[in-house]
């Protein structure tokens, strides 16, 4: 069985979760705690970083990476347009996931509010958090808002990696007590409660509800 490396909380772990629960891959988690000294992990991820995959004797580092690699070995259920300029701009939303959101809502809200607190005993500084939630957030959820136009997924009219690249991050954003205000977004609100409820998204943020609900 192949085994994904990482621990519950991390978007781009959850990335990889969603992944292979759409496409019904049964899969063993090896927990592993980024940020510390893992010689052996590093063998397996040279960077350091989660998630990382491993099937049989192939191993693979990084979300976007494990994804591709999932669409090839499992093609079904499809999870990229097949049409180019599509499959390019999902691709393209992936990267706004991973390289947009990520640093804002995940490394500036979640991280310092969650995961500081609860595993390094740093208290957040909240006065930072708010003036990321009123200076940063604000254009990044301005430019989903206009690209949902009246669709319902981001490409294709169907669930692709673009809408996983992106829900995962809100998850965090979640996680970290934000939610997208719906008078100021009412497209990305519904947008993220739609996608949210998928199974393979509900199974997973069920369980990290439970990993991080407030001491
Ligand atoms: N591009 C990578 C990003 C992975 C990433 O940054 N993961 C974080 C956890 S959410 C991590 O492992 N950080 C540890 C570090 O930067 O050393 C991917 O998509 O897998």
């Amino acid at each position: 069985m192949p085994t994904l490396y990482g621990v519950l909380g991390s978007p781009f772990v959850r990335k990889a979760i969603v992944a292979l629960t759409e496409k019904g891959i049964e899969y063993d988690h090896e927990q592993v705690i980024p940020f510390g000294p893992n010689p052996e992990y590093r063998k397996i991820h040279p960077l350091g970083k989660i998630p990382a995959y491993r099937d049989g004797d192939r191993v693979l580092p990084d979300s976007s990476v494990i994804l591709a690699y999932l669409e090839r070995a499992h093609p079904e259920p499809p999870l990229y347009p097949s049409d180019p300029y599509e499959h390019a701009r999902a691709l393209w939303y992936e990267e706004f996931g991973d390289d947009g959101l990520a640093p804002v809502t995940g490394a500036k809200i979640f991280f310092p509010r969650v995961i500081g607190p609860r595993f390094m005993n740093r208290p957040p500084d909240e006065a930072a958090i708010k003036k990321t939630l009123d200076e940063e957030v604000p254009p990044l959820f301005d430019y989903l808002e206009h690209e949902f136009g009246d669709k319902k997924f981001l490409v294709a009219n169907r669930f692709t990696i673009a809408d996983i690249g992106i829900a995962t991050q809100f998850v965090n954003f979640e996680l970290a007590g934000c939610s997208v205000d719906a008078q100021r977004w009412p497209k990305l609100k519904a947008y993220v409660e739609r996608i949210h409820s998928r199974p393979s998204f509900r199974a997973v943020i069920e369980k990290e509800f439970l990993a991080f609900k407030p001491a």
